[in-house]
């Protein structure tokens, strides 16, 4: 049984049952074998506490403080992120930092704290250290934000990987957001929550977790603050979590609690503090700017598992086109490979793929392709032939290569981890571009062997080079997908030098905004999974990696007109605005759902192409401040505490809001606002914020609200750029910035900046600190005036 015989008995059969053949069998016993020879066992463990502070001994940007039974190493830097870690751990090596990190901030001083602790004093926090190991993160102002206790180790007695537990407390008020991309975000409330990159095996719901992109980054917003914790190991791991209460009345307090266990890895951790934005961009400062994508990008992309010919490719252009329905991209799946391997082309059904490239290149349609990590074991394919001869694919603890089960039948996977393998497949890139491949998709990389049962990944033996340290693949699983992104990425920069890489990634890890972006996975057709696809964008933005989106419509099955439109809207104010389905799925061609689906989603897209100006900004603003494009109402009042527990509306950059509409037969919605005034984007009706309003939403639009004295780039009538100014609130002003798309190379942008405010005759709007630079460069349209 090949890929292809996997792909006609799903479809023959209908159900994934069918897959689970003779070799996924033999995958899963090949796994377990592998694991029970190569792991150690792990037999007794002895428990350990660092015990007694014994001494201390400063340092640039802070010290080391010595205890009985461990070392702990704190630093300040000049960004202002806190870098700990226990049993001399330092910042490096790690997957998730970009470059060396930062340098320590030598004003920071140590000094003795209360009770025999110590303290590091810096400009906007101090961490204090008590005797026994426990350490508190405080504002400048002394309120605690988070109290870590003494962390716990548990070491094999024969040797080997500890594992470690880190307990925290923080505010009763906080709320966690964060840790990767997850369904039933992006408040995370009680439970718990995995750190293993998983894929589901099926289309995923509200509370299936983890799934294909965990990370050990938490954002938690208290009255007191908001701060950024990340753990800077890529083991396995849980988190879980528990919200605090505030006492009522007479009652006390309970802190909300987090208890970290990790299987191994060192205890280190970077700790940002201050607003939602600063410790955004103190995190992209760390770990690497969004890689900017170009305007393309920005715009619709349409997907199908399922494309089976060229042929089929226009058909799907040509009914865009002449339905007047702008599109940027499609994308080819898995199915234009020949024999479901990768770097290849079906050529019986693609014959010249590079030609029909060109043809919609000249028409403004970009093809997208997909990249699975593995490669088809079979001598003679010139893949694996060249992956065989450069010693990259992952070999178990004996030397044997590892082999799982995937699309092409029995697979090898290359080593990521390793540079030199980076390079030999960042090279198989050229033949994608010489097909005319604009930007790549890159799938399965968590990464999945079929299994019969457990989990369907490497064996925890398998060995990784992990940059020459050298290990095993509970350190380099959860940074394979970025390692693979790393090696595109790298890769394209020298192959297309003149354009920016376009990529995003179903898996990935800390870090990985440098290199791209990611999409939703494999999200259940149905109004839940609909609100999970939203959770999932808005959780990885406060993760730092702004550019994703959903398959709008769902993964599988077939959505309701209603529902396919109300996922098309929702998707049109997302960074990532794509269709896409899975091969046995209905269809997914605005088309097909009837003329009003049709009539509103050309609306959506006509929406989206009007926002593009502002969409191309966002991405800039993302990669200069590390901002999410999607940012959640409470991004600038994190004090509003009714903002924090609302996931079904978000803000876009920082002039609109957004607030889909998630359940069947709604036409009207509540939206809590955060403060100021705000208008109704198409009926111009003002809202007073902070509230909670109830808005129209009829089936032609989701509600946006833009906010009162905003000035939007937008793209006008006839393709040029133009502002929409938002009247201010009597005696208020506001603003905006533009940055103009500079083409998809690596020109900087022209960045423009506007005020707006009220004079005699009406609303103006000027150039921002020069105001004898006369009229701004562009047409102005001032909106919300009748509503003085
Ligand atoms: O390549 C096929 C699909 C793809 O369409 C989807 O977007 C990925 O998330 N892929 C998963 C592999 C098969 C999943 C059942």
């Amino acid at each position: 049984m090949d890929g292809r015989d996997l792909v006609r008995s799903v479809k023959a059969v209908g159900s994934w049952g069918a897959v689970r053949g003779l070799r996924t069998v033999r995958a899963a016993w090949r796994r377990r074998r592998a694991d029970a020879a190569g792991l150690p066992r792990r037999g007794a463990e002895r428990a350990r506490v660092p015990g007694a502070l014994q001494e201390v001994r400063p340092e640039p940007g802070g010290g080391v403080v010595r205890f009985a039974r461990s070392e702990l190493r704190i630093t300040v830097a000049v960004n202002g992120a806190v870098f700990w870690g226990w049993d001399g751990a330092g910042p490096q090596p790690s997957y998730a930092l970009a470059g060396h990190g930062p340098e320590p901030d030598r004003r920071v001083v140590l000094e003795p704290d209360k009770d025999g602790g110590w303290r590091v004093v810096a400009k906007r926090v101090t961490v204090a250290v008590s005797r026994q190991g426990a350490i508190e993160v405080r504002t400048p102002g002394g309120v605690t934000l988070r109290r870590d206790l003494p962390p716990r180790w548990w070491e094999p007695v024969g040797g080997g990987a500890a594992r470690w537990m880190q307990r925290s407390e923080v505010a009763p008020d906080a709320r966690f957001f964060g840790l990767g991309g997850r369904s039933a975000g992006p408040r995370l409330t009680e439970g718990s929550y995995r750190l293993w990159n998983t894929d589901p095996g099926r289309p995923f719901v509200p509370g299936d977790d983890p799934l294909y992109l965990t990370m050990p980054v938490q954002l938690v917003v208290a009255d007191a603050g908001t701060h950024l914790v990340f753990h800077d190991t890529p083991w396995d791991g849980t988190v879980t979590l528990r919200e605090g209460e505030e006492g009522a009345g007479s009652g006390h307090d309970r802190a909300g609690s987090c208890e970290l266990r990790m299987d191994g890895g060192p205890l280190r951790c970077w700790v940002m503090v201050g607003t939602p934005a600063r410790v955004l961009r103190v995190w992209a400062s760390l770990t690497g700017a969004p890689a900017l994508p170009p305007a393309w990008a920005l715009g619709h992309h349409h997907a199908r598992w399922g494309f089976d010919s060229e042929a089929e490719v226009r058909r799907i252009v040509a009914g865009y086109r002449e339905r007047g329905l702008p599109l940027d991209a499609v994308h080819l799946d898995i199915d234009h490979y020949d024999g479901h391997r990768v770097f290849t082309v079906d050529r019986d059904r693609f014959p010249n793929l590079p030609v029909l490239a060109e043809e919609l290149r000249r028409d403004g349609i970009r093809l997208v392709s997909i990249v699975d990590p593995a490669v088809k074991a079979e001598p003679g394919d010139p893949v694996y032939d060249s992956g065989a001869a450069e010693d990259a694919f992952v070999r178990d603890a004996s030397g044997r290569v590892v082999q799982g089960v995937v699309w092409p039948g029995e697979s090898v996977y290359p080593d990521f981890t390793h540079a030199r393998v980076r390079r030999w497949w960042g090279g198989h890139y050229e033949e994608r571009l010489a097909q005319g491949f604009a930007g790549f998709w890159h799938d399965m990389n968590e990464p999945v062997s079929f299994t019969a049962f457990g989990e369907n990944t490497l064996p925890r033996s398998a060995r990784h080079a992990l940059e020459g340290h050298g290990g095993d693949h509970r350190e380099a699983h959860n940074v394979y997908a970025l390692c693979m992104a790393r090696a595109a990425y790298e890769s394209l920069r020298v192959l297309a030098p003149q354009e920016r890489p376009f990529l995003f990634s179903r898996s990935g890890w800390a870090g990985m905004q440098r290199y791209g972006g990611t999409w939703s996975g494999d999200v259940a057709t149905g109004w839940p999974g609909l609100r999970a696809s939203l959770s999932l964008v808005m959780g990885l933005g406060l993760c730092g990696v702004p550019y994703s989106g959903p398959d709008v419509g769902g993964f599988d099955g077939s959505p309701s007109p209603e529902l396919y439109l109300r996922w098309f809207q929702l998707g049109s104010y997302l960074p990532l605005f794509r269709t896409h389905a899975s091969l046995r799925a209905g269809r997914r061609e605005p088309w097909e759902f009837g003329d009003e689906v049709l009539a509103h989603a050309r609306e959506a897209l006509m929406r989206r192409r009007r926002l593009l100006p502002y969409f191309v900004t966002l991405s800039y603003v993302a990669r200069r401040t590390g901002a999410p494009y999607v940012r959640p109402l409470w991004w600038d009042t994190p004090g509003d505490r009714t903002l924090r527990d609302c996931g079904d509306a978000f803000l876009l950059g920082e002039g609109l809001l957004v607030a889909p509409v998630l359940e069947p037969g709604a036409t009207r919605r509540t939206v809590p606002l955060p403060r100021g005034r705000w208008y109704d984007t198409v009926t111009e009706e003002v809202f007073q914020g902070p509230g909670r309003v109830v808005v129209d939403a009829p089936l032609s639009r989701i509600p946006v609200l833009a906010r009162a004295g905003v000035v939007l780039p937008v793209q006008g009538a006839d393709g040029g750029l133009e502002l929409e100014a938002w009247a201010p609130a009597p005696g208020r002003s506001g603003g905006g910035v533009v940055a103009r798309d500079a083409g998809d190379g690596w020109a900087e942008p022209e960045v423009e900046r506007y005020v707006s405010r009220w004079e005699d005759h009406g609303v103006v709007v000027r150039w921002d600190g020069d105001e004898d630079r006369g009229e701004p460069a562009h047409p102005v349209r001032v909106r919300g005036l009748g509503q003085r």
